[in-house]
């Protein structure tokens, strides 16, 4: 039996992935590779919506591909590749931007909070398209699911309407893709400021726990996490924000329970927490940082590999684009 195909993307937009899109996101695509036929693209034409440095796209683009492998996906079974690689991209995304209102283009609103950031002035009109080339990317691997954060669900909204409307006028040609909206309980929150999710545009890098941060680091960000007063090893979100965090982290990354964890802790205080958290945390992720930093010292091997994912995800994209060439009247050469 063939299996559904899966697509999702992620910005080559950091050096490192922190513990929230570890845990958040990356550890369910590792899941998912083996009941789906899975499309992973590191998506450089989003990332220069916003100005970049050249050079350090260059680096982030092939540090996140290491980051990806070295925390198990398989390029041998999933197809991961650079979004720039695959014309078909820009191409359908011109087509897409065709039959896409301008009025409901202007309805984003990732588009109005990240415009207003940076002032209209400075807002290019790559940012006000942004959604409309993230629904080239889904439609031309024909998914039946897109795993996302719950921030991308209105950009899934729009790229069904796009792929209900192409269909209809044109005929069938794309699958409806699915959301497939990852857990709010897999959220992590920064520690430094444990009602803020933990995210790249944190104030305080003290905050985030990095993949490629060294143990120490790890070590000593978490033990210098904000708790509570109160010294009591507890659950609750609301009244204890820092250490439901720390518990919610151990929680993700050893598959243990809240209640066995908390209560295997009882009559202890924070520091007894943050040890097991510390410790848990970088047995975890010390092999992966390792493992990323030997396919990041052999960059012909790793761009091999991302050449192996792009001519795998290049047939179907090309197959998809033809078909859409074709309905849209196009004279073929
Ligand atoms: P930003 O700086 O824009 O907030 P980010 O670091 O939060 O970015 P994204 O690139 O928006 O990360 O997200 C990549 C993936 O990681 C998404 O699927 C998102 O849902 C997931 N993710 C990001 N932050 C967290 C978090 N703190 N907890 C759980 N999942 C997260
Ligand atoms: N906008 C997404 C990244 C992204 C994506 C995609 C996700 C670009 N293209 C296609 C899923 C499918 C983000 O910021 N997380």
């Amino acid at each position: 039996m063939t299996k559904p195909n899966l697509l999702s993307g992620m910005q080559p937009s950091a050096a490192s992935l922190h513990l929230g899109n570890y845990l958040g996101a990356l550890t369910q695509w590792v899941k998912m590779q083996d009941d789906f036929n899975a499309y992973y693209v590191i998506v450089d034409l989003h990332a220069i919506t916003v100005s970049q440095d050249p050079s350090e796209l260059r680096q982030n683009t092939r540090r996140t591909a290491a980051q990806y492998i070295a925390a198990g996906i398989d390029p041998s079974k999933s197809a991961l590749f650079v979004q720039s690689h695959i014309p078909a991209h820009a191409q359908l995304a011109w087509v897409l931007n065709c039959i896409t209102g301008f009025g409901e283009a202007s309805r984003m609103t990732q588009f109005k909070d990240k415009s207003q950031k940076g002032g209209a002035d400075n807002s290019s009109v790559g940012l006000f398209t942004y959604p409309i080339l993230q629904a080239a990317d889904i439609l031309l691997y024909q998914p039946k699911a897109v795993p996302v954060g719950e921030d991308q669900r209105q950009h899934l909204e729009l790229t069904r309407d796009l792929a209900t409307r192409f269909n209809s006028r044109f005929g069938k040609t794309f699958e409806i893709p699915e959301a497939h909206i990852l857990k709010e309980t897999a959220k992590i929150y920064d520690l430094q400021e444990p009602t803020a999710k933990m995210s790249k545009s944190a104030q305080d890098p003290k905050g985030l726990v990095n993949l490629m941060d060294e143990p120490s680091v790890i070590a000593k960000k978490i033990k210098s996490a904000v708790t509570d007063t109160d010294g009591e090893i507890r659950f609750d979100r609301e009244a204890k924000p820092g250490v439901s965090n720390l518990i919610g982290i151990y929680s993700a990354v050893t598959g243990e329970s809240v209640e066995s964890f908390t209560s295997s802790l009882q009559g202890q205080g924070y520091g007894a927490l943050k040890t097991a958290v510390a410790d848990a945390v970088v047995a975890e992720l010390d092999p992966i940082r390792l493992r990323a930093q030997e396919l990041l010292a052999d960059p012909a091997e790793l761009d091999r590999l991302l050449a192996q994912g792009a001519a795998k995800a290049n047939q179907i994209a090309e197959r998809t684009l033809s078909d859409v060439y074709d309905k849209l009247g196009f004279v073929r050469p």
